[in-house]
């Protein structure tokens, strides 16, 4: 099956500088995608968007050229509830993967054990309306309750001014809680007004809440440029994500968000975003809790303090 990408569409950068920082050993890249191909797992018949191609070699190329050692691979919306590309993913990467799923009301208890055993510990809950269609939250709230008892958590997904409308919902949820990218905050807003205070009120609020503090590439309004020929890209979400970073320590996520879907004006230089982490992380502790002690916390808890 061959597939037309969806007109605009910005492939991922094929050739990434090498970051001038050194990841710690055993860094998690703890959000990253994969599409496809399209040729051996078709994209969903109820997708938003048809990407180019990404596939598990390319990921685990840019994982070594980058310096990180795992991937938490989380299941794309242009694949539905279809996870088999993601979960091979997974299966292939020797133990250095783990995944988040999607899957409906209808999933099966076997299929869960096999995702289980392919490495995933999750599920993720989108509510960002250009990208999926509604699920009732009785639904979610079901699914949720199964893959509880499995030890698994949820990875939920929204946009900073539903979070009001959402949030009753999301502190009922049974497991470990993770947001995706800091809950998309407006960046254009001042760090002490009520969107993003609403927004650190809800973690300190709930401690099985965490974040990822990802996808500067996304928020950021300035855009890229390293200013004065320094590395430092994406200025003005850096004193946000470094806000949540020193505020909840132990509480944290890093991810590329490779290979970048839906970004309209221009895609990453991936060995950039990776030199975005000292901007966030400022110092050694921080930087090994980021990368290193949450997300093996959270994925590979038998091997968490022997990484
Ligand atoms: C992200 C962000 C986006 C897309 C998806 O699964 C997806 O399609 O997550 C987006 O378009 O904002 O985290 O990759």
């Amino acid at each position: 099956m061959s597939f037309e990408k969806t007109p605009g569409w910005l492939d991922w950068y094929d050739g990434p500088s090498r970051p001038a920082f050194t990841l710690p050993e055993g860094a998690v890249d703890a959000h990253c995608h994969v599409f496809g191909p399209g040729a051996e797992y078709p994209y969903a018949p109820e997708r938003k968007y048809t990407p180019c191609d990404a596939s598990r070699e390319q990921l685990f190329a840019l994982r070594d050229h980058l310096g990180f050692h795992r991937n938490v691979i989380v299941q794309a919306t242009c694949h539905g509830a279809d996870n088999r590309a993601m979960a091979d993913a997974c299966r292939a990467a020797d133990g250095r993967a783990r995944g988040v799923a999607t899957v409906r009301r209808d999933v099966s208890d076997e299929t869960l054990a096999d995702l289980h055993d392919a490495g995933v510990r999750g599920v993720r809950f989108n509510f960002v309306k250009r990208l999926v269609d509604f699920t009732p939250k009785d639904e979610l709230m079901e699914i949720a309750g199964r893959i509880a008892s499995m030890g698994w958590h949820v990875v939920i997904y929204f946009e900073a001014r539903d979070l009001g409308e959402l949030e009753s919902f999301f502190t009922a949820l049974p497991t470990t809680v993770v947001v995706d990218h800091m809950g998309r905050p407006d960046v254009s807003q001042p760090l002490d007004g009520p969107e993003f205070q609403g927004f650190i009120r809800f973690l300190r609020e709930n401690e099985n809440i965490w974040s990822k503090v990802s996808c500067p590439e996304r928020l950021s309004v300035a855009g890229p440029p390293a200013l004065d020929g320094e590395r430092a890209p994406y200025r003005d979400v850096a004193p946000f994500a470094r806000t949540v970073v020193e505020t909840f320590p132990e509480r944290v996520l890093w991810g590329t968000d490779w290979p970048h879907p839906n970004l309209k004006d221009h895609m990453p230089d991936d060995g950039l975003l990776v030199d975005f982490i000292p901007h966030i992380a400022v110092d050694g502790e921080l930087q090994r809790r980021l990368l290193v002690d949450n997300p093996m916390r959270l994925y590979w808890p038998d091997l968490a303090g022997d990484t």
